[in-house]
């Protein structure tokens, strides 16, 4: 039993330290509108700027992936989008966690702008290959793909 219960307490205490180091979650958003999906072009920092990217950023404490989504879109691009649901797999980048959310804009929603980006634009399926994707979000590219051609 003294074994038991100590397992038990081992237990509790790997899945709260593994909740206390799990990496901090990025969302990104793939806003997607007849068959095209919203890319933006990074004005910031100096690497990565130029490269194109979903929006997003990071998820803040208390909120929901789905929340950081709307507000991210709603500051960085202008817009009212409706999450959707995952995108892709977990992908592995140096602030923690990236998590592409599809979404689509909420009718009448404001036409997204490049509020903090150096530009945003409609992307098709065929030309989502020659953009210049910040490393993480090219690897959903497939999934994207098959995501807009499946509309
Ligand atoms: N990132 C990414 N792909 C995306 C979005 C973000 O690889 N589609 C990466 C770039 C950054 C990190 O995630 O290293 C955080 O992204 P942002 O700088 O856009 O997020 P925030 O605006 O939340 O960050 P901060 O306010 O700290 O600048």
């Amino acid at each position: 039993l003294v074994h038991r219960l100590l397992a038990a307490r081992a237990a509790a205490l790997t899945q709260r330290a593994t909740a206390l180091v799990a990496a901090p979650v990025v969302v990104a958003t793939a806003l997607v509108r007849d068959g095209r999906v919203l890319a933006a072009q990074r004005s910031r920092p100096a690497a990565l700027a130029g490269r194109w990217e979903l929006p997003g950023g990071r998820v803040e404490p208390g909120e929901s992936e789905a929340d950081a989504v709307v507000r991210e879109c709603r500051e960085e691009l202008g817009t009212i989008v409706r999450p959707d649901g995952r995108l892709g797999t977990d992908l592995p980048i140096e602030a923690g966690v990236l998590r592409v959310h599809r979404a689509t804009p909420v009718p009448g929603a404001p036409e997204p702008r490049p509020l903090e980006h150096r530009d945003v634009r409609w992307v098709e399926p065929h030309e989502l290959a020659d953009l210049d994707w910040v490393d993480a979000d090219r690897a959903v590219l497939g999934d994207l793909a098959a995501e807009l051609l499946s509309q």
